[in-house]
Formats: C-alpha cells, structure tokens, sequence
C-alpha cells in the first residue's frame, strides 16, 4: 500500500481524459488499494485516479459514516434515470480548501466493473449520485470548479496558485 500524491487545480494533467481499463488485473487492484488508502487518509468521500496522475477509468468512493463501505468502479458509465436536479455543496481534494453549490441529477444508473472485473449495476440517489457524477467528470478532465462562474474559478485559482507558491 503507498499514499498517492494528489494533483491540484489548476494543474493540467487534471485535464487529461482517463483511458478505459482493458483488464481487471493485480496493476489495477494495487491501484485501487493506494487510492483507497490516499483517500480515507485524506480524509476524502470520492477519489478518481486522474487526481493521482493514473489516466485509467479507476474510482474509488465510499460516502458511509463509518468509512466501511468501499466502492470501486472501473470503466463506469452513467445515465440519468430522471430529470430532477439536485444541488450539493461540492469540495474536491485536489481543489482544497474551497466548497461551491453544482446542480447535477439527482439519480442516476451507474454500470461498471468492480475490483473482481466482474460488472455491476447501481442506481444511487442523493449524495453517492451527487459523487460518482462528480468523479466520472475527473475522468473526462473536467472539475466541480467548471460549473461555477469564471470570477469564482478564477479566485480558487489564483488562491491555490499562491499557496502552492508558498508550499514550494
Ligand atoms: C467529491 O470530495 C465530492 O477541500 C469528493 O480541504 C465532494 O472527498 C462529491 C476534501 C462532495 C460530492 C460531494 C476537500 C478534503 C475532500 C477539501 C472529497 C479538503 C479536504 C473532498
Ligand atoms: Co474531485
């Protein structure tokens, strides 16, 4: 297991659209054991694995109380089941510090593999739909911080582009 350095807005490798897994194997299960340990020690819901710099479809989640409900998905797709729109306050790890309302379906089909290969079907509503929406757009190299206004994303940036100035 190794804690995975998690890349920060607005650095560009957060653009990058993840490639499909082509197969489920021990590479892969190794990834998702760093990614669940970088995340629960964060500490973190959501963690897709463009934040740590892998450019695969890899996503761990786990928005239990008690941090005892690990989800992975691999290669995931959605699809919405219903055009209610729910609003949630948003964080990301790789955009620390910073929180803002997005709009997103409230419910969605998710269908992925999970850490077997072996594929599986969800159709989460509220927060754990809110979260594997928020990861799939890490996947595609887009981040929560895109659906609010410019002057906003434009002050996270030059914030954390301050801070990782100082950091340095
Ligand atoms: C994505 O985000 C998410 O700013 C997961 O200083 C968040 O785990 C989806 C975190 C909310 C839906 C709703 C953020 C930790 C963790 C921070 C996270 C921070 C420390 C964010
Ligand atoms: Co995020």
């Amino acid at each position: 297991m190794a804690l995975l350095p998690i890349l920060e807005f607005p650095d560009p490798r957060l653009r990058n659209v993840a490639k499909p897994v082509e197969q489920v194997d021990d590479r892969i299960r190794q990834i998702v054991d760093d990614m669940f340990e970088t995340m629960y020690e964060a500490p973190g819901i959501g963690l897709a694995a463009t934040q740590v710099n892998v450019h695969e479809q890899i996503i761990v989640i786990d928005t239990s109380e008690d941090k005892d409900e690990p989800l992975v998905f691999i290669n995931p797709k959605i699809e919405i089941l219903d055009e209610t729109l729910f609003d949630y306050e948003e964080g990301c790890l790789s955009v620390p510090g910073f929180y803002e309302e997005v709009t997103r379906p409230q419910h969605v089909r998710v269908t992925a593999l999970n850490r077997e290969g072996n594929s599986f079907t969800l159709e989460p509503e509220g927060l754990l739909a809110v979260c594997i929406q928020h990861e799939v757009d890490h996947l595609k190299g887009k981040l929560f911080v895109d659906y609010v206004s410019n002057i906003k994303r434009q002050r996270i940036r030059k914030k954390l582009e301050k801070q990782h100035r100082a950091d340095a």
